[in-house]
Order: C-alpha cells, then sequence, then structure tokens
C-alpha cells in the first residue's frame, strides 16, 4: 500500500477542505440553503467560449454533462429563495489552454443565485464570501499556510471597481492577466458588452449592448476568480438574446418551456474551487489545486 507522504499536496487539500466548510457556513449565516448538483440534463450553460462535446447517451438522448449549472440555477429558484450548491462543471477546453494554469477539464464550482437578486447585492456577497473563506483558513490553518509559505493578505472592502471599457483600454482585449498582475487586491470588472458574455447575463435597459454582470479578478496574476451577473428571465427577451448569439432555440427546449412557466427574476455567480485553492495556496498550476486534476488534452488521466 502506498501511503502520500507529500505534505505540500496534503497541505492544499487541508486548506481546500476549509475553504468549502468556510465558503458553507457563511452562505448559510446569509439564509442560503445548499441544493445538490445536477450532471446530466439535456440542457446545459452554452457558454460563450468554445469546448469540446460533453454529451452521453441516455436512453437514446443526447444528454449534456453540466458544463456550469446557471439555467437549473434559475428554475430551482421557484422553490427556494437563495440557493448554492458545490457543482461539477465538465468543460473539453482546448489543448493550447493546458499551459496558462487556470484550466482544468473538469473542476468545480461554487455557484450560487439569489431571487430578486441585484449586481450591488451579488458584490456585498462575493466580498463576504470571499472574506470569510480568506480568515477561515488563516485562523484554522496557519501550519499549512507556512509550510506554503503563503503570506495570505485580507484585502479591504469595497474592493475596487473597473468597467470592462476601460480595462480593456487600459490592458487591451484579452486583459484578465495583465489586470491581474497589475492588482494588489481582487478587484471587479463590471459592464460587460452583450457580445462576449452568455445569454442569461442579463442587459441594461437603459444603455443597450452593456450588460449588468461582473467578473471578479485575483491579483498577482491569479486571473479571473467568479462571474455572474442580473440574468434575463422572460421568453420574449431570453429568445432575442439567442437570435442576436445565433442559438438556435430547439437545442434549449425544456429550458424554454421553465421560462414559459415563469422563472423568478435574480442574480447570482460562480466561482471556481480550484481556482480559488490555487490563489490562496499560492500555487503555479491549478492542475495542483485537487486529486485527479484532468488537464485539458492529457487523456488517461483517471
Ligand atoms: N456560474 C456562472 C454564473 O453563475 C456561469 C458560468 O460558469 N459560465 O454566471
Amino acid at each position: 500500500m502506498h501511503i502520500c507522504t507529500d505534505s505540500k499536496r496534503l497541505c492544499v487539500l487541508v486548506i481546500k477542505s476549509e475553504i468549502m466548510r468556510s465558503a458553507g457556513a457563511y452562505l448559510r449565516e446569509q439564509g442560503f440553503i445548499e441544493i445538490l448538483p445536477v450532471i446530466l440534463s439535456p440542457v446545459t450553460d452554452p457558454l460563450h467560449h468554445e469546448t469540446y462535446g460533453g454529451a452521453i447517451d441516455y436512453y437514446g438522448r443526447p444528454y449534456q454533462l453540466t458544463k456550469s449549472m446557471i439555467l437549473h440555477k434559475q428554475i430551482a429558484l421557484r422553490t427556494a429563495p437563495k440557493i448554492f450548491c458545490f457543482s461539477p462543471n465538465v468543460r473539453m477546453e482546448p489543448e493550447e489552454r493546458a499551459s496558462l494554469g487556470r484550466y482544468l477539464a473538469e473542476f468545480v464550482q461554487l455557484d450560487l443565485e439569489v431571487r430578486d437578486g441585484t449586481r450591488d447585492e451579488l458584490i456585498e456577497i462575493g466580498e463576504g464570501l470571499l472574506l470569510a473563506i480568506l480568515q477561515g483558513v488563516k485562523e484554522r490553518c496557519p501550519g499549512e499556510l507556512e509550510l506554503l509559505k503563503r503570506d495570505l493578505a485580507i484585502p479591504k472592502r469595497p474592493f475596487r471597481q473597473i468597467t470592462y471599457q476601460e480595462a480593456e483600454q487600459q490592458f487591451g482585449e484579452k486583459f484578465d492577466d495583465a489586470l491581474s498582475k497589475s492588482l494588489a487586491a481582487p478587484s471587479w470588472v463590471i459592464d460587460f458588452p452583450r457580445e462576449v458574455r452568455e445569454f442569461y447575463d442579463r442587459e441594461d435597459t437603459s444603455r443597450p449592448g452593456t450588460l449588468i454582470d461582473i467578473d471578479l479578478i485575483y491579483p498577482e496574476g491569479y486571473a479571473e476568480a467568479l462571474s455572474g451577473g442580473e440574468r434575463e428571465h422572460t421568453l420574449s427577451r431570453i429568445l432575442r438574446r439567442f437570435e442576436q448569439d445565433g442559438i438556435d432555440p430547439q437545442r434549449f427546449s425544456e429550458y424554454l418551456k421553465a421560462v414559459e412557466e415563469g422563472i423568478p427574476p435574480s442574480a447570482g455567480f460562480g466561482i471556481g474551487i480550484e481556482r480559488l485553492t490555487r490563489y490562496i495556496c499560492g500555487l503555479d498550476h491549478v492542475k495542483e489545486a485537487r486529486l485527479f486534476a484532468k488537464v485539458p488534452g492529457a487523456v488517461g488521466s483517471i
């Protein structure tokens, strides 16, 4: 029998476990309830960037492996007003992304959604959540942080906010990395243009073409932490976005049926657990942040 004597790997696992504990505790205190993840469904997040396949034969019908739980989160809010979930996502990213250090083909995001929520509320929740996690890790895992030689700073609230347009002007088109390297503390990017995001992020009717959404960017080059926003929830607006994005509504018929029956207005976000672990532990590659990591293109990993 082989026993793991890799103390660095164990430290990372202990910290990740504390991240999940403190996140769950914080969200429960805020009135959220935890729901179980959906892994298989006829519909999943279409995403804005390219990923391969991910369908399985389900009694003769192609069912998708979850890319994100966004569509189910919206529908779940009919039952409960504030939900969260540790949601396994499968996204077969192009192989070239492997070397970027922040992509895994299978990862977990802490996904949450709030009925009648606003972007300002999301920003409050996101900042509170991150601080609760950082404080939890500092208090409960000091020995692990020391072994990893990670000196964790607790950022001050409110975090800085920058618009997508400002970020693009300062750092160029794909600005995540350059922006992140310039930061000493996490910062929000707000107001993404419609063309760069998915159909479910709500367009600001007073500023057509601009979404009421957010990303949180980690400092020190660790790049994107979370993304989310206020949501489209009416059939006519969703169908309009499908048309603008060239999405065939037939692919989403089960989701559209639920929208037609009525889903509540909401706001939410998802934060990647492995990326958060990478940032907190100061790891070079996100593959070090979990066991059984699947780096894009690395076939044969179990
Ligand atoms: N979880 C994200 C959200 O709530 C969506 C995603 O991961 N693509 O907006």
